[in-house]
Order: C-alpha cells, then sequence, then structure tokens
C-alpha cells in the first residue's frame, strides 16, 4: 500500500491528519502545496482536491479522500489500533462533537481564503482582520474548555487516558492560538491536555516547525 499526503507545514487541517497516520504507525509520502503561494489554485491539486484545500490522502491509484475528520474516520475504520474513538456510542458522539469544534467551527474561520477575502472583499485592515482572528480562535479554545474542565470523562486526555481524535483537534487548535498571539490562560484545561499531547512523538514530530517545508525564520 502506498499512501501520499498533500498537505502544508502550517496547516492544521494536514496537522490532525499527520497525528492520525503517525499514532497508527502508517508511513506516507508528504507532498508540499504552498498555500502562502496560492498553489491549492493550481489546476494540478485541483485535479486532486476541487474545494482547493489540504490534506487530500491518496491511498495507491484510489479517488483521493478529502476532508480531516473523514480521513482521520477511514484511518480508524481500516486501522483500528490505536483506537482514536472510544468503545460505546455515547463517548464516540463526545469525542466527534469536541472534533467538530474545531474542525466545523472555530478552524474554518481563520484559514486564508477567509482571510483573503476579508482583506480583498471586505476590506478589512490588518488590526481588525487579527481582533477576527484571535476572536473566533478563542471562541473555540474556550468552547473546548468549558466542555473539557467540567465532564467527568475527561482524564488525561479529552476522552480519558488515551489520546483520540478530539485530542488531535485540540492541538491543531492550540497551534492556531499560537499562529494568532491568543493567550490561553482561560483554557487551563486545554493547555494541560495539550501539553500531555506534546510529550507523544505522532504530536510532536507533526507539529508544523518540525515539517521539511517549514521556513527556518518563520512569520505568521
Ligand atoms: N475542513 C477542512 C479544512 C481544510 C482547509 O481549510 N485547509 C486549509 C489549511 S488548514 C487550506 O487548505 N486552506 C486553503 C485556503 O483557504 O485557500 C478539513 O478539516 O480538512
Amino acid at each position: 500500500m502506498t499512501m501520499k499526503l498533500y498537505g502544508f507545514w502550517r496547516s492544521l487541517a494536514t496537522y490532525r491528519v499527520r497525528v492520525a497516520l503517525a499514532l497508527k504507525g502508517l508511513k506516507v509520502e508528504e507532498l508540499s502545496i504552498n498555500l502562502l503561494q496560492g498553489k491549492q489554485h493550481d489546476d494540478n491539486y485541483r485535479a486532486v482536491n476541487p474545494q482547493s484545500v489540504v490534506p487530500a490522502l491518496v491511498i495507491d491509484d484510489g479517488p483521493p479522500l478529502f476532508q480531516s475528520l473523514a480521513i482521520i474516520e477511514y484511518l480508524e475504520e481500516t486501522h483500528p489500533e490505536p483506537p482514536l474513538l472510544p468503545q460505546d456510542a455515547r463517548g464516540r458522539a463526545r469525542v466527534r462533537g469536541l472534533s467538530m469544534i474545531v474542525a466545523c467551527d472555530g478552524h474554518p474561520l481563520i484559514v486564508p481564503r477567509i482571510r483573503t477575502y476579508l482583506e480583498r472583499e471586505m476590506h478589512e485592515d490588518e488590526a481588525a482582520r487579527n481582533r477576527w482572528l484571535q476572536h473566533w480562535t478563542l471562541k473555540a479554545v474556550e468552547a473546548l474548555e468549558a466542555h473539557l474542565a467540567k465532564e467527568r470523562e475527561t482524564g488525561r486526555f479529552c476522552h480519558g487516558d488515551t489520546p483520540t481524535m478530539a485530542d488531535l483537534c485540540l492541538a491543531s487548535q492550540v497551534f492556531a492560538a499560537g499562529y494568532f498571539d491568543t493567550p490561553l490562560t482561560r483554557a487551563p484545561t486545554v493547555k494541560r491536555i495539550f501539553d500531555e499531547c506534546m510529550k507523544i512523538d505522532a504530536f510532536d514530530r507533526a507539529q508544523p516547525l518540525k515539517q521539511p517545508d517549514a521556513p527556518k525564520n518563520p512569520t505568521h
């Protein structure tokens, strides 16, 4: 089996998939699509993912898989060990819910195409755009915190004592907070779980600045 992951060093959705692949011990060839240079809009990448977003995962000569949560669920079904979803339906609903706070509600508001639209179509200046990015980043962090701090299913990780899909999403959201100088002071549980995640090699090695296509002296 060969796997090709189309991604980009600072892509948070790619990060989620990269960690899932690493946790499951799957080897993948990574192909960098430079989002800062707009390469996601090139015809040859649109042939892979017509939405012009990363990640996309191509397995053997099958059709590309797209959307990070769908890809992670596919990996979970085809490579169940170690599990990234709980055994019980209620637990799976909680993990998926936490994941979606990030992947469906928080993250979509801060991606390059939204930032470009705010700038070019809405004529928002940089200060206003930064307010937007920080606001929506913090909202997702606070929503995670509200669940994690009070729910008894929270353990060393988001759901119990082993990492689940929710932790991949939480970690990606904390990288977003880093990109946009969003303090985590009001989210101590999120910060604690992030620190636990980063003790695991798969989370650490997948992090944006450790990718081969990351710049040596990055600016956000
Ligand atoms: N919901 C998608 C998000 C995909 C997405 O927006 N990816 C970003 C990078 S993290 C991207 O490629 N953006 C390109 C753009 O906005 O032009 C997922 O979870 O896979």
